[in-house]
C-alpha cells in the first residue's frame, strides 16, 4: 500500500493500536523528547512524582532559553535545578545562551524519520528534516521520558503540494502565513501538514523550520519534509551526515486532504494584530508608521534570516524613529553571522543584538511603548504577549522587516529592487557542542544533589470527579482565549513557572485582574469560552493555575489541541456546547450541575447534562477510553499511582 510520509513514520513507531484512520488511538514509539526552562521544571516534578530513575527515551535534551532575565534567584534557580535533574536523570543540558531550543535541535540532534515531543508547541520545527515533532504539554514529556508511547489520536494528514519557485523578497514564512490566511488559527486541528512537490527542493531547511515552527499557529499537531538532498546539505553542514536517510512518500500515496501553493504567485504577507490568522498581503499595511522592528525568535532566527537583513541595510541606518533588535537562533548562528560580517553590518546599521533566547518574543524584554506598533518576524501576536497590554504587534517575514527598519513604516520588500547576493550559511561553519553537557554516568548520577531554588514547588493535583459535579461559572470568555490570557507571558509572570500559586494570581487579569479571588470564593469553578479555546503555547501551566484557583471543568465551543490534552492529563473536565446557541445562557455566578457525571464517563456516555434553575441543556463528552480514566481519576498522575497501589 503506498502510504504518506506521516502514516509511514506513524506505522514504524506504532506501539499500540494499529489502526491509522483519522481519529484513531494510536500509541507510538518515541525517540527523542525536548525540555525548556519555563515548561521543564513542572515536567521534571511530574517525572519525579511518576518515579522513574532514568529516562528511558534514547535521546532527551533540557534547553534553557526562555526564563533567561535574571531578575532575581527565581530563574537561575531553575535552571540550576534544571542542570542537575538533567544530569542525574539522563538528559542532555544546553546552557543558556546557547541557542534557542528549536534551532539547537535542528542543528544537532533532529533526525529524519524520528518522532519527537517537546515540552513547547513550536517543538513542530524539527520536521524541517523529517520528523515526527509533537508540541505537547509536561506531563506528556514526562510520561514519554518515563518510557510510555506518546498516546494520540491519528492524525488527519493535510497534503501540501508546493510547485514553482518563491520569487525575490518572497520568503518561505509567506508559506506558512498563506497556509494560515486559507485555514486560520483553528482550521488545522488534529491534522499534519505534509509538504509535497517539486517546489519543496527550492527551500532549504532554515526555510524549512520557519514553515514547521509556525504550523502549530494553524492548530495543526505539527508539519513535515520530506529528507531530501537539502535535508543532506544540512546534516553535512552540521557534520552529521550519518543521520542522512532519504525519505518521503511512497509514489501514488494519497492525503485526507489537499492544498496546493504555487510559490512564484505568492507575495510579501503580514500578520495583523492580534492574531497569527489575521493574514493579508504587505500592500494593505504599506505605509503604517511603526516603531519597532524585532527579527529572531524561534522563527526566522537562522543565518539566511539575519543575512538578507544585514544586506539591506548595509551603509545605511535604521530609520530615525525605529529602534531594531536582531537575535540569532543559536550560539553556532551567532558565530556565523560574526565570522561572515553580516553581524557587523547589522551593528552599523543601528540594531541592538541580542544574544540566542526567544527574548522579546515571550516578552523577555523590549516591550514596545503603549499603542506603538512593533513588526516582528516572530510567530505570535496575542494581546499583551509583548509585555505591553496595549501593543500593535505585526508578524512579517525577514525582508519585510528588514525594509520597515530602513523607511520607518511597513514596506514592501519589492521595492528596494534587486536581490542581493548573500553569503552562504555553509561558508562560516560553526558546529560547536561545548556549551551541550552531557549526563553524568549512572555512577555519578546518583550522588548528584538536586538544587531546588524556594520557588520551585510541585505542581497542584485535582480531586477524583465526584458522582454528581456542582460548580459555579466564574467567567465568559469570548473565542480564542490564548494559554497566554489563561497564564500570562512576560519576564515577571514567567519567573513563577515553578510555583503555580504564586502564578495563578496572574490567571487571566487582561479580562479581570480579580479573577484569581473570584474564582476561590466560588470553588468548584467552571469557565465558559467560545471557539478555539487555550490556543497557543503549550504550557501546562494554563491548565495547572485554574487548577489551583478551583477550576474543575471547562465548557467551551471548541479547544486548541494542546491545551485540550492538558486539562485532560490534569483532571480538569473539557465539554463542548451541543448547541452553540447554549453559550448565551451561560452568566458568571450560575451554578450549574453535572448530574452522574462519574457515571456517565465511566459508561463511555457522548452527551451528558447540565442543568440549572430548571434549565437543562446537552454537552459534549467526546473522550477516548484512555482520557476518560484520567478525568474519572482527577488527573494522568492520581491515576498511575492509584494503579501502582493495586
Ligand atoms: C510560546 O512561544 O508561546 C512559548 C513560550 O514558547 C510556549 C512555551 C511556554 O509557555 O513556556 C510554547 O510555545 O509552548
Amino acid at each position: 500500500m503506498a502510504d504518506n510520509l506521516v502514516t509511514k513514520i506513524f506505522k514504524e513507531h506504532m506501539q499500540n493500536g494499529s489502526n491509522v484512520e483519522p481519529g484513531e488511538e494510536v500509541g507510538i514509539q518515541i525517540d527523542q523528547a525536548l525540555l525548556q526552562d519555563a515548561t521543564g521544571t513542572m515536567a521534571c516534578m511530574q517525572l519525579e512524582q511518576i518515579g522513574v530513575g532514568r529516562v528511558q527515551v534514547p535521546l532527551a535534551v533540557q534547553y534553557i532559553d526562555h526564563n533567561v532575565i535574571q531578575l532575581d534567584h527565581k530563574n537561575p534557580d531553575d535552571h540550576l535545578f534544571l542542570q542537575g535533574f538533567a544530569a542525574k536523570y539522563g538528559m542532555y543540558y544546553s546552557k543558556p545562551g546557547n541557542g534557542i531550543c528549536h534551532y539547537v535541535h535542528v542543528e544537532r540532534f533532529a533526525k529524519p524519520g524520528a518522532t519527537m515531543v517537546g515540552a513547547d508547541s513550536h517543538t513542530t520545527s524539527s520536521g524541517s528534516v523529517g520528523s515526527i515533532a509533537i508540541g505537547v504539554g509536561g506531563l506528556d514529556v514526562a510520561l514519554v521520558l518515563a518510557g510510555r508511547p506518546f498516546e494520540t489520536g491519528f492524525p488527519t494528514v493535510i497534503g501540501v503540494e508546493l510547485t514553482g519557485e518563491l520569487q525575490d523578497w518572497v520568503t518561505p514564512k509567506d508559506v506558512i502565513l498563506e497556509l494560515l490566511r486559507r485555514r486560520g488559527v483553528s482550521g488545522a486541528t488534529n491534522s499534519i501538514f505534509e509538504f509535497y512537490g517539486p517546489g519543496v527542493a527550492t527551500i532549504d531547511v532554515t526555510g524549512r523550520t520557519s514553515i514547521c515552527n509556525m504550523s502549530t499557529e494553524t492548530g495543526a499537531t505539527t508539519a513535515i519534509f520530506p529528507s531530501d538532498d537539502r535535508t543532506r546539505e544540512w546534516l553535512e553542514a552540521q557534520q552529521r551526515p550519518d543521520d542522512f536517510v532519504e525519505l518521503g512518500a511512497d509514489e501514488g500515496a494519497e492525503y485526507d486532504e489537499y492544498e496546493h501553493i504555487a510559490l512564484d504567485e505568492l507575495e510579501p504577507m503580514v500578520a495583523q494584530p492580534h492574531s497569527p490568522g489575521n493574514v493579508v498581503p504587505v500592500s494593505e499595511v504599506a505605509g503604517t508608521k511603526v516603531y519597532q522592528v524585532c527579527i529572531g525568535s524561534s522563527a526566522n532566527s537562522g543565518f539566511e534570516d539575519l543575512a538578507i537583513a544585514a544586506a539591506v541595510l548595509r551603509d545605511k541606518s535604521v530609520a530615525t524613529d525605529l529602534v531594531m533588535t536582531v537575535t540569532p537562533g543559536s550560539r553556532q548562528i551567532l558565530n556565523s553571522i560574526a565570522e561572515s560580517g553580516v553581524y557587523a553590518d547589522l551593528v552599523r546599521a543601528g540594531a541592538r543584538m541580542l544574544e540566542p533566547i526567544c527574548g522579546p518574543c515571550v516578552g523577555m524584554g523590549y516591550a514596545p511603548p503603549s499603542d506603538a506598533v512593533s513588526v516582528r518576524t516572530f510567530n505570535r501576536n496575542f494581546p499583551g504577549r509583548s509585555g505591553t497590554q496595549t501593543d500593535q504587534v505585526y508578524l512579517v517575514t525577514p525582508t519585510i522587516a528588514a525594509a520597515t527598519a530602513l523607511y520607518g513604516e511597513i514596506t514592501d520588500p519589492r521595492e528596494l529592487g534587486d536581490y542581493p547576493d548573500l553569503p552562504k550559511a555553509s561558508m562560516y561553519p560553526a558546529v560547536d557542542d561545548a556549551q551541550i553537557l552531557p549526563p553524568a554516568s549512572e555512577d555519578e548520577a546518583d550522588k548528584i544533589e538536586i538544587h531546588r531554588g524556594p520557588n520551585i514547588h510541585e505542581p497542584p493535583e485535582a480531586e477524583e470527579m465526584p458522582d454528581e459535579f456542582k460548580g459555579t461559572v466564574t467567567i465568559v470568555l469570548p473565542d480564542d482565549i490564548s494559554t497566554g490570557d489563561l497564564t500570562p507571558d512576560g519576564v515577571e509572570v514567567m519567573s513563577f513557572r515553578s510555583n503555580v500559586p504564586e502564578l495563578a494570581k496572574f490567571t487571566l487579569r487582561r479580562f479581570d485582574p480579580e479573577f484569581p479571588e473570584k474564582a476561590q470564593e466560588m470553588a468548584p469553578g467552571i469557565i465558559v469560552g467560545g471557539e478555539n479555546y487555550g490556543q497557543g503555547s503549550s504550557r501546562e501551566h494554563a491548565a495547572l493555575a485554574p487548577l489551583h484557583l478551583g477550576i474543575r471543568a471547562v465548557i467551551a465551543k471548541g479547544f486548541a489541541r494542546i491545551h485540550r490534552r492538558n486539562l485532560v492529563a490534569q483532571g480538569i473536565l473539557p465539554l463542548l456546547f451541543k448547541n452553540e446557541e447554549d453559550y448565551d445562557q451561560f452568566e458568571q455566578g450560575q451554578e450549574w450541575t453535572l448530574p452522574d457525571i462519574r457515571e456517565r464517563l465511566n459508561n463511555g456516555d457522548t452527551e451528558v447534562t447540565a442543568q440549572s434553575n430548571g434549565t437543562e441543556i446537552t454537552l459534549q463528552a467526546q473522550f477516548s477510553e484512555r482520557e476518560r480514566n484520567m478525568l474519572v481519576h482527577g488527573g494522568f498522575r492520581r491515576q498511575l499511582r492509584e494503579e501502582q497501589e493495586e
